[in-house]
C-alpha cells in the first residue's frame, strides 16, 4: 500500500455478513439528474461501494428497490450543504438541498459503511457549521511549498492549461469526502503572476477539475500587483486608478472561473508590501479590494498575521494593529487569525484577537504542515491541537463565548464564517511524506465541517479507514495518535515554553540563540531563562498582554500559582526554585517533562509494533523507522534544552533522571549542521 488511496480506500469489508447485509441495500445507485455534481455523487458511490462490498453496483436514472436514491430536495433544516441518508421503505435515500450536500452525504454513506457500522435503522442527518471550509496552499509558482515537507507542489504550473494531472480529481476526491469546499492555490508570500491573463487560465483548468466536487477557487494576491505587472506607480488602495485596475482584473478572472472564491491576503507582513506603505490601513486595503469584486460572489480574507520589529512584546502586535479596525471593514472581508498570538507553536493559547473583534467575521487559521511539529518526520496528531482552540474559552460574552462560536458566527451572528487550515500536502506518493499526515488533513477537514466532533472520534475514525479495522489495532494506534501532541509538546516545548525552535530551519532545539536579525527571531526573546527563572512575564508587571484577554479568560491564567501549567511559561517568569501543583520545583519539573517526553516516543514505538500484524508491511516500516529518528530527536531537543537551560539555573538534576552523555557545544554542532545552507 503506498498511501496514494488516503482514507478513501474502500478494500473490501472482511466481514461476509456485514457484507451481505450492505448488498441487499445496494443493489444499484438511482441518480435523478444529470448535472456534474450529482453525476460526481453517484459515480463516487459507486466507486467505494463497489470496492467495499466486491461486486458490481450499476448507476441508473431510476431503481427499484435496494436502489440508493440520490436526489437534490429543499430541506430548510439542512442549510445549503447539510445532507440526509436515511433508510425508507423501499431503501436508502441520500438528499440534500443542493447537489454538494447530496454528494457529502454519499461520502457520508460510504464512511459508515467503511467504518464497519450496520445499514440498520440508518439515519445520518449533518450539516456544516461553518461556511467556508478552505485549505490554503503555500506553493509558489516554481514548484516548491513554502514550509513544505511531502515534496513539490501538486500543481504543475508549467504544464498547465493543457496538461491536466489525474492527481488533480484525486485531491478534489479527498477535500470533498471531508466536506472542504474552498482551495487558495498559492503561497500567501504571492507572486503577482497568477494575477495574469496567461495564470488566470491556467487558474481556470484546476477550477474546472474541482468544481464537480463542490470546491471553488481562491488565489493569494501581492499587494504591489498593481506596480508589478500593471505599469502603475503605486498600489495605494485609495488611489482612483488603482482601484480601477483592480476592478478590471477582479472581472476578468470571473469571466474565465465564474464561481471564483475570491482573494487571501498576507499585507504588511514579514516584508510584503501592503497598504500601510501607502498610510493607509488594512481595512483601507481590505475594503478597496472587496469592493473590486463587485456583485460578484466572492470574499476577500485579510491576514492578521503581523508584527513589527523592536515594538514591544510580539504577542500583543496583530491585537493592536487589528483590533481598532473593527466595524470597519466592508461586508465582503473577514479578517484570518492563526491560532495562537505567535506562530503556530506546539502549544499556544488562543490568538487574543477571537472574541475580541465581534464586528468582524474572523477565519480561525490553523497549520496542517508541521513546521514546528517536526515536519514530516515527527508523528504529531493535530486533532487535539484544533479542538484546543475550538474549545478556548474567550469570555467574550460570558462563559462559553468559545473560540468556535466566534468562528461559526453564532457567537456574534456573523452570516458568513470560514476556517482555514494550512495544507500539509505535496508531490509525494503518498501525498503528506509521512503517513500519519494524512491524519491532520482528514481532521481538519472533519473539524471544519463540524467542531463539536471530538479528536479521538474522529482519530478512530480514520485509523479505520486508512490502516486497519482490526480492533486491537485500532486501539493501539488511536492511543498513539491522541497522546502524540502531548508527548511532542513535551520533549520540545514543556510548560509553555515556545519559539525556541532552529532559527532558519524551525526544526530542531535552538535555546540559546540570542542574535538574529530582529530580536522576536531569537528564543531568548520568547523564554528569558536568567539566574532567578523562566518565561515572559505577560502579566501587569511585565508586557501586559494579558490584558487583551476578556476578564473570565485572563483570570485562569493571571495567577502564577493557579494558571495551568501547559501555559506558565508563556504568561509567567517563574523562579526555578517554585514549587509547582505536581509538588515539584520549576526546574524538576521542567526536566522530569523533557525526561518523560522523550521516554514516551519509545512507548509509541511498541504501540506501533503491537499494530505491526495488522498493518501494511510497507506502511508498517515507514512509520516505525521514522519513530526512531522521532526518538533519536526527541533525546536531541532533551539534551539541548536540559543542558542548556541548566547553564543558566545551575539546578542539579533531580535525583533519578541520568544526565545527557554529550556536552551541550556538541549538540550545537549538530544544529548548526541541520542549519548549514
Ligand atoms: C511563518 C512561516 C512563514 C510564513 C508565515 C506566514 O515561517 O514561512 O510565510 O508564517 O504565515 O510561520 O505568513
Amino acid at each position: 500500500d503506498d498511501g496514494y488511496r488516503l482514507w478513501l480506500k474502500y478494500d473490501q469489508l472482511a466481514d461476509a455478513k456485514l457484507r451481505a447485509t450492505w448488498q441487499a441495500q445496494a443493489r444499484g445507485i438511482a441518480v435523478e439528474g444529470s448535472s456534474a455534481t450529482l453525476q460526481t455523487a453517484a459515480r463516487e458511490l459507486q466507486l467505494g461501494l463497489q470496492g467495499l462490498l466486491g461486486r458490481p453496483v450499476p448507476v441508473a436514472a431510476s431503481g427499484g428497490k435496494g436502489y440508493i436514491q440520490l436526489r437534490v430536495a429543499a430541506d430548510p433544516a439542512l442549510g445549503k450543504e447539510g445532507y440526509r441518508v436515511v433508510s425508507e421503505k423501499n431503501g436508502l435515500t441520500v438528499t440534500g438541498p443542493s447537489e454538494a450536500a447530496v454528494l457529502y452525504g454519499c461520502f457520508a454513506l460510504l464512511r459508515h459503511v467503511q467504518t464497519g457500522q450496520l445499514p440498520t435503522k440508518l439515519n445520518l442527518t449533518s450539516q456544516p457549521r461553518v461556511q467556508y471550509r478552505m485549505l490554503n496552499h503555500w506553493d509558489n509558482p516554481n514548484g516548491t511549498v513554502e514550509r513544505g515537507y511531502a515534496g513539490s507542489s501538486i500543481w504543475k504550473w508549467q504544464e498547465l492549461p493543457e496538461v491536466i494531472d489525474p492527481r488533480y480529481q484525486d485531491y478534489a476526491r479527498a477535500n470533498a469526502s471531508i466536506g472542504i469546499n474552498g482551495v487558495v492555490l498559492n503561497n500567501v508570500n504571492a507572486s503577482a503572476r497568477y494575477l495574469t491573463d496567461e495564470y488566470v487560465r491556467k487558474v481556470a483548468a484546476v477550477a474546472g477539475v474541482l468544481r464537480p466536487y463542490g470546491i471553488r477557487v481562491y488565489l493569494s494576491v501581492l499587494w504591489a500587483a498593481p506596480r508589478v505587472i500593471g505599469g502603475l506607480p503605486t498600489a495605494d488602495p485609495l488611489d482612483p486608478k488603482v482601484k480601477a485596475w483592480w476592478m478590471a482584473r477582479t472581472n476578468e478572472i470571473y469571466k474565465a472561473i465564474p464561481d471564483f472564491g475570491g482573494f487571501l491576503v498576507k499585507a504588511n507582513s514579514e516584508g510584503e508590501p501592503g497598504p500601510q506603505d501607502y498610510g493607509r490601513t488594512h481595512a483601507d486595503g481590505a475594503n478597496m479590494l472587496a469592493q473590486s469584486l463587485g456583485t460578484h460572489d466572492g470574499i476577500v480574507m485579510w491576514r492578521a498575521f503581523v508584527y513589527k520589529a523592536g515594538s514591544g512584546d510580539r504577542f500583543k502586535q496583530a491585537y493592536e494593529d487589528f483590533q481598532p479596525l473593527d466595524g470597519k471593514f466592508a461586508d465582503k472581508v473577514l479578517v484570518q487569525v492563526k491560532n495562537g498570538p505567535i506562530d503556530f507553536q506546539a502549544r499556544e493559547p488562543f490568538h487574543p484577537l477571537f472574541g475580541a473583534m465581534p464586528r468582524t467575521p474572523l477565519v480561525l487559521e490553523v497549520q496542517l504542515t508541521q513546521e514546528y511539529l517536526g515536519f514530516a518526520t515527527h508523528l504529531v496528531y493535530l486533532g487535539p491541537l484544533i479542538k484546543e482552540c475550538l474549545e478556548a474559552d474567550t469570555y467574550a460574552q460570558g462563559k462559553g463565548s468559545t473560540v468556535a462560536k466566534v468562528v461559526d458566527g453564532s457567537l456574534e451572528k456573523h452570516s458568513i464564517s470560514a476556517i482555514a487550515g494550512v495544507a500539509n500536502i505535496g508531490s509525494d506518493r503518498n501525498w503528506t511524506g509521512h503517513p500519519v499526515g494524512q491524519a491532520n488533513w482528514y481532521a481538519y477537514g472533519r473539524l471544519a465541517w463540524d467542531h463539536t466532533l471530538s479528536s479521538e472520534g474522529i482519530a478512530d475514525e480514520w485509523t479505520r479507514m486508512t490502516l486497519s479495522r482490526e480492533p486491537a489495532a485500532v486501539t493501539a494506534i488511536t492511543q498513539v495518535l491522541n497522546q502524540s501532541r502531548n508527548i511532542y509538546v513535551r520533549y520540545t516545548t514543556p510548560l509553555g515554553l515556545h519559539h525556541i525552535m532552529g532559527q532558519n530551519l524551525h526544526y530542531g532545539p535552538e535555546p540559546w540563540l540570542a542574535q538574529s536579525a530582529r530580536p522576536d527571531w531569537t528564543a531568548v526573546y520568547y523564554h528569558k531563562a536568567d539566574a532567578e527563572g523562566l518565561g515572559f512575564n505577560r502579566t501587569a508587571t511585565g508586557s501586559n498582554a494579558l490584558a487583551l484577554y476578556a476578564p473570565g479568560a485572563r483570570q485562569v491564567w493571571m495567577n502564577s500559582t493557579t494558571c495551568p501549567l501547559n501555559y506558565l511559561l508563556w504568561f509567567h517568569h517563574v523562579p526555578w526554585t517554585q514549587q509547582l501543583s505536581t509538588g515539584r520545583t520549576l526546574w524538576n519539573e521542567l526536566t522530569t517533562r523533557y525526561y518523560t517526553g522523550a521516554d514516551s516516543v519509545l512507548w509509541m514505538q511498541r504501540q506501533w509494533e503491537q499494530a505491526k500484524p495488522a498493518l501494511d508491511p510497507a506502511l508498517y516500516t515507514d512509520v516505525a523507522a521514522r519513530l526512531r529518528v522521532q526518538h533519536r530527536e526527541a533525546l536531541w531537543w532533551r539534551d539541548a534544552c536540559v543542558l542548556y537551560f541548566q547553564s543558566v539555573s545551575k539546578q542539579p538534576l533531580p535525583p533519578g533522571l541520568p544526565a545527557p552523555t554529550r556536552p551541550l557545544t556538541e549538540i550545537k554542532e549538530q544544529v548548526d549542521i541541520y542549519q548549514l545552507r
